[in-house]
């Protein structure tokens, strides 16, 4: 078994989120068309740029049973209008597949949301925070502070990940920043 494995260390490089061999994911501003809440100031901030918001590289050494998966991403600081720089969220195809979140640097939150009973949650992912994302779980991931917040995410080789669902129905809250705080509203 052991001999099947090419490589099981990485070196990494949290702020850029680079992990040489690994699968990078780049997603820019247009990529996230629908995402923010405030339609006119998303046209305005991609006619000046079509910034990179985050960039995650993803870690798969098999695909088996019992078989984990990882991917290491840095999310930007900014906003849109308010609203802070987000990922655009899933859920997992194998909607069971639980994930662990372990914070690097940077601060912010995750956004989970119940598939089923649409409750909502906002837990804090930075250095020194951990996150656990049960199964059945929409997550996204948002930057509050001034930096790149960096993390891992481990969760089941057979996870998979379905943007679609989520999309369609967008999540239910939005995190936005109010006399300098962030807060938490209803879309
Ligand atoms: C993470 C996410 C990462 C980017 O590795 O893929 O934070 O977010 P989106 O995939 O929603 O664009 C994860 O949750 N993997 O399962
Ligand atoms: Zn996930």
């Amino acid at each position: 078994m052991l001999e099947t494995f090419k490589q099981l260390a990485h070196p990494y490089d949290a702020l850029s989120a680079e992990i040489p061999g690994g699968k990078v994911v780049e997603r820019r501003l247009s990529q996230l068309q629908g995402c923010f809440a405030d339609e006119a100031a998303y046209q305005a901030a991609l006619e000046k740029e079509d910034s990179l918001l985050y960039r995650v590289t993803a870690i798969e050494p098999a695909d088996g049973t019992g078989d984990l998966h990882y991917g290491l991403g840095a999310l930007y600081p900014g906003k849109i209008g308010n609203e802070y720089f987000l990922t655009k969220g899933h859920l997992h195809s194998a909607r069971e597949a639980a994930e662990v979140y372990i914070g690097l640097s940077g601060s912010g939150y995750m956004l989970l949301e119940d598939e089923q009973s649409g409750e909502s949650r906002l837990e804090p992912l930075g250095k020194g925070s951990v996150v656990y994302v049960p199964g059945y779980t929409a997550h996204r991931t948002m930057n509050t502070s001034t930096e790149p917040l960096t993390y891992f995410g481990i969760y089941p080789a057979n996870a998979g990940h379905d943007y679609g669902a989520i999309a369609e129905r967008n999540f239910l809250k939005i995190l936005v920043e109010e006399n300098g705080k962030p807060t938490l509203k209803d879309r």
